[in-house]
């Protein structure tokens, strides 16, 4: 049945194309355009570099973007509404959506794929996001984001050896039920296990709210004063832990590893008050999603169930380094 719609595209496709050529090059009619709309998960620099992908590449391919309000606070009783007003304004063939939560947004997207549209997830997933197996959330096209365990498992080892390879670390992370963190802090559980005498205090979550994220970190250090290391897992997370540290006067004994390379983190780098920081590829991730989501239209061509770019890594040695200016979110 889906097949079936997605050849009569492919096909009315070739034949606009063809009554182009055969008109002298005239515009294609607005109605054979393909139309995405872009979800993302809350506002901030990494959805905004990934905005920036998406718009770019759709008007390279003449795919009509539809960007939906961004929401002002993480997860999915703010970003549902806003998706559902939104596809039901009409005309949507696809939706590239970083979904708030792996399980809250099963039934919501499942209900849009049911009325046709077709799913890519960006950034983060749907359940344990393997689309190729049976399950009730395999129906997205693909996941199309970063390898979060690995860049988990990375900063682990990185941090792990700016501390010496001894000593006490802490997380401070958004959400437990979104993919994208979920992943990074089990990398890091796991990267450590390498170095036995180093011992994990403690996960705090700060529900993407960067105060919060301060007051948690302050706390975790009055708690624990020997903590060597801190990892904080996305950008307001990493902006309200690195905030804490200078706050309490501890820039310099405490090392931080932050996920996210927004403007205000790279100017803490610069500052000495940050080690290390990963920069994911916000803008890469946004133009791969509108390519891949083209090709399946117009060529019928089989999406990856997953396609990930990978990361960079700032610290005090690369990050005056003009070729690295373009990985900071701006
Ligand atoms: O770290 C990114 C994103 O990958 C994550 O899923 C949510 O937080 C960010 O948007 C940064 O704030």
């Amino acid at each position: 049945m889906r097949k079936g719609l997605i050849l009569v595209m492919v096909l009315l496709m070739a034949f606009s194309m063809s009554a182009q050529l055969f008109a002298g090059g005239q515009q294609e009619a607005a109605d054979d355009e393909i139309t995405m709309l872009f979800m993302p998960g809350v506002a901030d620099p990494f959805y905004y570099v990934m905005e920036k992908g998406i718009v770019a590449k759709g008007e390279e391919l003449g795919v009509n973007i539809i960007v939906a309000e961004f929401p002002k606070a993480w997860g999915p009783e703010v970003q549902v509404p806003i998706l559902e007003a939104t596809v039901a304004q009409g005309g949507i063939d696809m939706i590239l959506i970083a979904p708030t939560a792996i399980d809250a947004l099963i039934s919501p997207l499942k209900k849009l794929y049911d009325q046709g549209i077709e799913i890519i997830t960006v950034d983060t997933y749907l359940g344990d996001g393997d689309y190729s197996k049976d399950s009730d959330y395999s129906f997205p096209l693909s996941y199309i984001g970063s390898d979060n365990e690995k860049g988990g498992r990375e900063m682990a080892a990185h941090l792990c050896e700016m501390i010496g390879g001894e000593g006490k670390v802490y997380i401070n992370s958004t959400n437990p039920d979104v993919s994208s963190v979920m992943g990074r802090v089990k990398g890091f559980k796991e990267g450590i296990e390498a170095f036995p005498e180093v011992e994990l205090v403690g996960v705090d979550y700060n529900m993407d709210v960067q105060q919060k994220a301060t007051d948690q970190t302050l706390a975790a250090l009055q708690k624990d004063p020997d903590i060597a290391g801190i990892f904080g897992t996305n950008l307001y997370s990493s902006q309200g832990a690195y905030q804490a540290v200078v706050n309490a006067g501890l820039v310099g004994a405490v090392k931080i590893a932050t996920w996210d390379a927004s403007v205000d983190i790279i100017n803490a780098l610069k500052k000495g008050q940050i080690d290390l920081v990963l920069a994911q590829k916000p803008f890469e991730i946004g133009s791969l999603a509108v390519e891949w989501g083209y090709k399946f239209f117009t060529e019928g061509t089989e999406i990856p169930a997953k396609v990930i770019p990978g990361f960079e890594f700032f610290d005090s040695e690369n990050v005056n380094d003009p070729d690295m200016e373009q990985f900071i979110y701006k």
